[in-house]
């Protein structure tokens, strides 16, 4: 049986974006019997000699197929679409072109992303950050404005069928979901959407959500992040957010009224956090103004639910 080896505690920022996700994902799709090894990062699992016969890198993802290890997780994931034959054309051309979109992810856009990603975790309080992130938002919005024209009609990345590059192009995409810098690629966002729709990825979050003892979203609360704002809690109306600004507190709800994205009766966020009987509720874009504008991080809300969704 295949042993994947993802995280069992990792440090609360990285949870929700971390490439175990990728892989359990693939492994969900393609009805492959596994089971996972939940490796204690923040206990230095990784650091031990054991591990390191595993990957070298002394990094996860890695896989345990009765003895046959792999780690990176482009190539776990396509060699689970090669053993399985799900995931990937039956032609070697159709093949290829996965592969090829594949590196399209890992390469040509991840890069940008992952910059872009690491330097949204460090915070505004960082000052590369200031310095840098202007020239990694315009790489990252230059290489998804081609894949904005090449998705604008297809449904994924290879046309109608998912397939292994699928599992990583949304992956990578979602390190930045809240950053921002999507907001004028709606065939992106959309894209992402419907691979995060497919029942294997919501098996995979509940998996993850287990594992990593996040607790589950409320029933009806799909999708929607609760954070903490100064002493209020306030509510995201979009996908979540692991890690995003806070503290700004009331200033942040009244910027976010004041430029007309949520905070009002009408935002179905304010509508969502009164259900929940919360005093504020920002629209993500909102609270992402505010951030941007206050340069103050986001916490998540202490202690409350967290949807990965
Ligand atoms: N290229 C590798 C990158 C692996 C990687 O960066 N893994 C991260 C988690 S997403 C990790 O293990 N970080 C912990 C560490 O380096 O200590 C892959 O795609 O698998």
């Amino acid at each position: 049986m295949i042993t994947l080896y993802g995280f069992g505690r990792v440090h609360e920022k990285v949870i929700g974006l971390t490439r175990d996700l990728r892989v359990q994902w693939a492994l969900e799709e393609t009805g492959l019997p596994y089971r996972v090894h939940g490796v204690d990062h923040t206990g230095g699992e990784h650091k031990s000699e054991e591990y390191r016969r595993l990957n070298p890198f002394m990094q996860l993802p890695v896989i345990d197929d009765d003895g046959f290890v792999m780690s990176e997780s482009g190539a776990i994931v396509l060699y689970l679409a090669e053993k399985s034959g799900k995931l990937v054309p039956s032609d070697a051309q159709g093949r290829a072109q996965v592969m090829r979109w594949c590196f399209v992810a890992l390469s040509t856009i991840e890069a940008p992303i992952q910059e872009l990603g690491l330097i949204d975790l460090k915070g505004a309080s960082d000052p590369n950050s200031a310095k840098y992130r202007p020239g990694i938002v315009e790489w990252t919005q230059h290489v998804s404005g081609k894949l904005e024209a090449w998705l604008a009609d297809r449904e994924f990345v290879l046309g109608n069928d998912f397939t292994a590059a699928d599992i990583l192009m949304s992956t990578v995409y979602r390190q930045v979901r809240n950053s921002g810098v999507l907001d004028d690629f709606p065939s992106i966002r959309a894209y992402r959407e419907r691979c995060e729709a497919r029942p294997a990825w919501l098996r995979t979050v509940e998996a993850y959500e287990k594992r990593l003892h996040v607790a589950p979203a409320p029933p009806g609360d799909h999708g929607r992040e609760r954070l903490r704002v100064g002493s209020a809690t306030v509510c995201y109306t979009n996908f979540a957010a692991t890690h995003l600004l806070c503290c700004a507190g009331c200033r942040a709800a009244r910027l976010c009224a004041s430029v007309g994205h949520g905070a009002g009766r009408g935002c179905s966020g304010f509508r969502a956090a009164g259900r929940m009987g919360r005093r504020r509720c920002l629209c993500r874009r909102g609270a992402l103004r505010a951030a941007l504008l206050f340069r103050v991080p986001l916490l998540p809300h202490q202690g409350g639910s967290r949807a990965l969704r």
